[in-house]
């Protein structure tokens, strides 16, 4: 999954890809690397960052969706408001991947009579504004594992068949650097659910925290972590680097295929 913001303050690519032209050329630019989905995000949800309205963030969203629809590649739409998921199905998106794993009111009906589009659930302790403050959990694994298994129940019981559903434990979404490394070792706990599991880790700061590098060098790091997260289970892993990742990949899907 290549990572396509189209947000002005967005912590990896900020200031690049503001217009809507660039971040088309951007996602065009994916599709050639090897990209198998696109995720495009109009609001950032990094820490500290601000709330953008529904207008706005269907005016930065909408345009790029509707650009790379032709393409034939399937579109996630990152965003947890019910009227942005609505539109973006309508427009022909794939995924909807909500970091906050359909909680907003209004978000449960808006995609669940949409039988083809799939969802992702994400974990996150607490909001984007404030959830790095002081997170705190007695068994990370666990309390994330639970936090997921009540959601698919509750989409479940909404009318959301689970087939239409990956998880993602959410790194670095209300978590110290411990947490994120605990919930990368054992990633594979969560193959338990009997749920595609995706993982986020390119770039993010968990990775800086080890090597030291700022973001724009975190490469390396970022490749190593979804080789990592692959090996330990997940199936999907959303990346800003896809040239690189797909490498990387290549390498583990081949001896894969000798099991078969
Ligand atoms: C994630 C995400 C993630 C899912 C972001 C960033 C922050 N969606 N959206 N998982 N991260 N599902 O890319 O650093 O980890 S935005």
């Amino acid at each position: 999954m290549g990572i396509i913001n189209v947000t002005p303050d967005s912590f990896s690519d900020g200031g690049l890809y503001l217009s809507t032209q660039r971040a088309i050329a951007h996602a065009r630019d994916l599709i050639d690397e090897g990209a198998d989905i696109l995720d495009i995000g109009g609001e950032s949800t990094r820490p500290g960052s601000q709330y953008v309205n529904v207008d706005e963030e269907l005016n930065r969203v909408l345009p790029v969706l509707e650009a790379l629809v032709d393409t034939g590649i399937p579109i996630s739409i990152d965003t947890s408001k019910p009227e942005v998921m609505k539109h973006a199905i309508e427009a022909g998106a794939f995924m909807i991947n909500d970091v906050n794993a359909l909680r907003n009111p209004g978000t449960l009906e808006a995609v669940a009579p949409h039988k083809h589009v799939q969802i992702c659930l994400m974990h996150m302790q607490g909001t984007p504004q404030s959830m790095q403050a002081n997170p705190q959990y007695i068994d990370i694994v666990s309390e994330v594992k639970d936090f997921l298994r009540q959601r698919i129940h509750a989409v479940n019981t909404a009318g959301i068949a689970s087939n239409r559903l990956v998880i993602d434990p959410g790194f670095g979404f209300g978590k110290t650097l411990q947490h994120n490394l605990a919930l990368l070792n054992q990633l594979n706990e969560f193959t338990t659910l009997g749920i595609p599991i995706l993982a986020g880790l390119s770039r993010k700061s968990m990775l800086g925290a080890i090597t030291g590098n700022n973001v724009s060098q975190r490469l390396h790091e970022s490749v190593a972590a979804a080789l990592l997260a692959a090996v330990k289970g997940a199936r999907i892993v959303r990346v800003h680097d896809v040239k690189a990742s797909k490498a990387a990949l290549a390498i583990y899907n081949a001896t894969q295929e000798l099991d078969k």
